[in-house]
């Protein structure tokens, strides 16, 4: 029985990848770094600064580059994309996605946010689905990010709902493993061959309906 729905964000409720693609490739050039072209879906589900550590190492830069200098280059990095994100409005949210929250509300459906982005409350306020939401789990608190479950488990424990009443619906290959590992049924927005492991895959958000589980 279905009792939670565990949403990601970026691709999921809205498309943020394009913002933060954005916000690291003018980071690359202030600081002369290169980025592969395949950056933009590799990054996606991964934290800031896991993020940045892969950019680096495609750069052949130490993997113990300067603790210090990395976490500059983070904020930097999320300063310029909380000016892009600043000018988001409902009209970003996804298609299909606002029934679907109205469609689970209807039935009784606990809704929670498992988004690796520390940006995720300010993003749910901007594109106005925050009251929609009844738990976010604070991705600074984790010990490990996707696709190590811990993002999925600690939002239904949020949610106070069992792993097997619970779907988590993402479009990142590192977040449909954290959904399998976590054993809640998987749902996979995106190619089927990129996230073949996703127990339910679909090409849209717009196909996203209850029934389907
Ligand atoms: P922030 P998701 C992820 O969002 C993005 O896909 C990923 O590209 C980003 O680096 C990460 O959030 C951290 O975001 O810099 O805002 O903390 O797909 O997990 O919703
Ligand atoms: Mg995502």
């Amino acid at each position: 029985l279905l009792k939670a729905i565990l949403f990601d964000l970026d691709g999921v409720i809205t498309d943020t990848a394009a913002y933060h693609f954005k916000a690291w490739s003018w980071l690359a050039e202030k600081y002369q770094l290169q980025l592969e072209p395949d950056v933009e879906t590799r990054l996606k589900g991964i934290s800031r600064l896991d993020s940045l550590k892969i950019i680096l190492q495609e750069n052949d830069l130490p993997v113990g580059y300067a603790e210090e200098k990395m976490e500059k280059m983070c904020i930097e990095k999320n300063d310029y994309y909380k000016k892009l994100i600043s000018m988001m409005t409902p009209q970003d949210i996804l298609p299909g996605i606002e029934p679907f929250l109205k469609e689970a509300r209807r039935a009784d459906i606990r809704i929670g946010l498992a988004s690796a982005s520390q940006n995720g409350s300010y993003i749910l306020d901007k594109i106005g689905l925050r009251s929609c939401f009844d738990t976010i789990v604070d991705p600074s608190l984790l010990i490990k990010g996707k696709p190590d479950p811990e993002i999925f488990i600690k939002c239904a424990h949020q949610l106070g709902v069992p792993l097997e009443n619970c779907v988590g619906i993402e479009d990142a290959a590192a977040g449909v493993e954290a959904i399998n590992a976590a054993g809640i049924l998987s749902v996979g927005i995106g190619s089927d061959i990129e996230l073949k492991a996703a127990q339910i895959i679909l090409p849209s958000t717009q196909q996203l309906k209850l029934n389907i589980f």
